[in-house]
């Protein structure tokens, strides 16, 4: 079938809760991505980093097919093979006491919501359906009711009502602000280290060490929603790491299966997660034999194959290069290893015609609240073709660009 055809199908069957690129992949290697063209495209976006080891990488795929052919799911009211040697390589790796595994994102968004309010009430002695969570404006932390219901994006929220009471918004990065938001009942706070969504947003160096020393000094539960930056993405192995702080409970998912299955965890450094009695949470496929293979192949590669060194060795390579970029219709360049933003100023007339036209370059990203592109390559890329993406790019969004897009 050809390209347009695919793109019918998706338009006529599906719903419309999307606005991809029209290009239909078919293939995936590494860095690489192909459309059933046979057109070669850089992937800058890397399925929103689920897939820092890489499309397709074979020790992935091998330890999946193994474990396809054992053994996939048995419920968690039976034990298996997988769960516990998980549990230990990713308790390990994490500095972590005890793990809940789930499925998505926002599954793990909620599990972490649900332990802290439960310690809040067992533990700390709030009040019954009384504890409060604070989050950050511009936050991301999936699309459940309640997830969505403290979202700051209207294009989030809207006609989703109502929502789920008992959630308060502070501004990213103010730790004063944050203090003075807490009350009694304050049992977590919720936050992204580096905000991805909301255009990479990267706080005060001092504002996680602050809100650590502020949330130990009120005994208010430290929330590291780590499902984008963590997993090597910024060039450390969780992005906390950067501001030498541990948090409470630290979320992961996407690069966790390495884009092979949905898997997500969250990870507990103290006993919060010793509230959870049997029976008061859980998940069909949460901990499937599967899965777990899946995520302990998935470390293995980032550990074994210096992804987390090579994000930071070549996010400082791919910032330098973007940041020698002329173009007075760019307002910021920024990153935290391969975590990086364009922000372009509004004249600029949207990120959306600087991503397509990358895309008729063999590049793929994504824009990111209208004015912003984020790069976000596999943790695998190489100089190599970091310099052929930078001429790429600077071709697109250099300087010999006029105002209102291309010429
Ligand atoms: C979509 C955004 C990114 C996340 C953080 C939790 C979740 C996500 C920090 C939930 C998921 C995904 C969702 C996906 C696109 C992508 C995304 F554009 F939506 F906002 F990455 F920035 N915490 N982010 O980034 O994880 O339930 O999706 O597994 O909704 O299209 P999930």
């Amino acid at each position: 079938m050809e390209q347009k055809a695919y793109i019918q199908l998706e338009d006529t069957y599906g719903a419309h809760n999307y606005k991809p690129l029209d290009v239909v992949l078919s293939r995936g290697k590494g860095v690489w991505v192909w459309d059933v063209e046979g057109k070669r495209y850089l992937d800058c976006l890397s399925a929103y980093s689920a897939v820092n080891q890489g499309h397709c990488h074979p020790r992935i795929a091998a330890a999946m097919a193994e474990q396809l052919e054992k053994l996939t799911l048995t419920s968690r009211a039976f034990r298996n093979d997988q769960l516990g040697p998980f549990y230990r390589e990713l308790c390990e790796l994490t500095r972590s006491h005890k793990v809940l595994p789930m499925n998505s994102g926002a599954e793990a968004v909620e599990t972490a919501i649900k332990t802290v309010r439960k310690w809040g009430y067992k533990v700390k002695g709030v009040p019954q359906d009384q504890a409060e969570i604070i989050v950050c404006a511009n936050n991301f932390h999936g699309r459940t009711i309640t997830i969505v219901g403290f979202s700051t994006d209207p294009n989030s929220r809207e006609g989703f009502g109502p929502f789920t009471p008992g959630f308060k918004i502070v501004p990213f990065g103010d730790a004063a602000a944050f203090e003075a938001a807490i009350t009694p009942n304050t049992v977590g706070f919720l936050v992204e280290p580096i905000q991805g969504e909301a255009g990479v947003i990267i706080p005060p160096d001092n504002f996680l060490p602050d809100v650590k020393a502020i949330c130990k000094k009120n005994n208010v539960v430290l929330i590291l929603d780590e499902i984008q930056t963590g997993l090597g993405r910024t060039g450390k192995l969780l992005a906390e790491e950067h501001y030498g702080i541990e948090a409470d409970l630290t979320l992961i998912g996407k690069a966790l299966s390495g884009g092979y299955y949905p898997v997500s965890a969250v990870l507990s450094n103290t006993e919060v997660m010793g509230v959870l009695q049997p029976g008061e949470h859980g998940s069909t496929f949460g901990g499937n034999p599967l899965a777990c293979a899946v995520a302990r192949a998935a470390l293995k590669v980032l550990t074994e194959e210096g992804l987390t060194e090579n994000a930071d060795r070549m996010g400082a390579y791919f910032l330098s290069g973007l940041k020698q970029i002329r173009n007075p219709l760019i307002r910021e360049v920024r990153g935290k290893g391969l975590l990086i933003a364009v922000e372009f100023l509004p004249e600029a007339g949207g990120a959306r015609q600087y991503c397509e036209a990358l895309q008729e370059r063999g590049v793929l990203c994504k824009e990111t609240h209208d004015h912003i592109i984020r790069f976000a390559p596999p943790l695998v890329i190489t100089s190599d073709v970091i310099d052929w993406a930078l001429e790429q790019i600077e071709a697109v969004i250099g300087q010999k660009q006029t105002y209102a897009g291309i010429q």
